[in-house]
């Protein structure tokens, strides 16, 4: 028999300053501040169930035995030291969006895992101390602990004593009702793991370090367009990150090449819209997806303008979503 088990649901986030690079691997620690909306589609959903009787954690994810089970073990680990409880763990996990595609699934993964597993192993942690743990399982998976807008705050310390200083928190939005367009062009797997293509950009790309440097003043420029409701600068803030951040990668050696083909057919349909008069502007983060950020109320009419570039396989529009919550069961 298996003790109680927690169900947590958490949804990705697509970050409009990004984070790319960490200063403390073991820690989980970023070189720059980063901040994201978190979507109210794709959810991830998992249960954790400690397993008194079993010799090793059991794994499944989207109904197969999990390739990734090193990472959720390692994680597992945390908290059971954390928790000063042994006992292994019975993992369900289930994602709706494509795992793996740039489209933000470790994100809500190991939000949902974070959620369920601290909870099953009787942790009581607060929101913060949450994402602190979210992000040892992965970066941006300590923004999905919140809805809306969540800055993940780099901290300075490094090794233990960063831990406390880099957590994820909502930011003060003024008067937007902003939708985030999923344009998606592939849905495989990529062919560079973020993590590898971070420490290689880290190690190899003269660009990087002038990208870390003006990311610290796209996070106060786009918290400030944020407060103030101006949809215009915040788009214009994320295309510039992101655009950025993909030519610190090209410029690594090798290089790291995520955009496609049809990632820049979708660029350029990006900037048809805006020559028309609409406010439109793109994100994409370690995959050939395109987000694209507008008002809600030009959602239907961004959509269909993506539907219609040839390489794009399917659209979807999402607004802001919850942070993650959990459910006995
Ligand atoms: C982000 N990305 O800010 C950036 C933009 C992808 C591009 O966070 O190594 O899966 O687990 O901390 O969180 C993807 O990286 O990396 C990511 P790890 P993670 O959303």
């Amino acid at each position: 028999m298996t003790a109680a088990g927690v169900t947590a649901v958490a949804y990705p986030n697509i970050a409009l300053v990004k984070y790319w690079g960490k200063r403390d691997e073991q820690w989980g620690l970023p070189v720059t501040g980063s901040l994201s909306m978190t979507l109210d589609c794709f959810p991830t959903t998992t249960r954790v169930a400690p397993a008194p009787g079993a010799r090793a954690d059991r794994v499944i994810i989207n109904g197969q035995t999990a390739e990734g089970a090193a990472r959720v073990r390692r994680f597992l680990d945390l908290v059971r030291t954390l928790a000063d409880r042994p006992e292994p763990a019975m993992v369900e996990s289930v994602n709706a969006g494509p795992t793996a595609a740039g489209l933000a699934s470790s994100a809500a993964g190991f939000a949902a895992l974070a959620a369920a597993a601290a909870s099953a192993y009787g942790l009581r942690l607060d929101g913060r101390a949450l994402s602190r743990l979210a992000r040892r399982g992965s970066g941006s998976a300590c923004r999905s602990v919140f809805g809306g807008f969540v800055q993940w705050h780099a901290g300075t310390a490094d090794g233990p004593a960063g831990d406390a200083g880099s957590y994820a928190e909502p930011v003060p939005v003024g008067a937007v009702e902003p939708a985030l367009v999923v344009a998606m062009t592939d849905t495989g797997s990529k062919a560079v793991p973020s993590r590898e293509a971070m420490r290689r950009t880290l190690a190899t790309s003269p660009l990087y370090r002038a990208w870390a440097e003006s990311s610290q003043d796209d996070l106060c420029r786009l918290r400030s367009a944020l407060r103030q409701g101006d949809l215009g600068t915040v788009g214009e803030i994320a295309e510039h990150n992101a655009l950025g951040m993909h030519a610190t990668m090209l410029a690594a050696r090798p290089a790291i090449r995520y955009l496609s083909g049809a990632s820049l057919a979708v660029l350029d349909q990006v900037a048809s819209l805006r020559a028309g008069g609409v406010l439109a502007y793109a994100t994409i983060d370690a995959g050939p997806n395109v987000v694209v950020l507008c008002a809600r109320d030009d959602a239907p009419r961004v959509a269909a303008a993506l539907g219609e570039v040839d390489q794009v396989r399917s659209v979807h529009v999402a607004g802001p979503g919850p942070g993650v919550a959990i459910r006995q069961g």
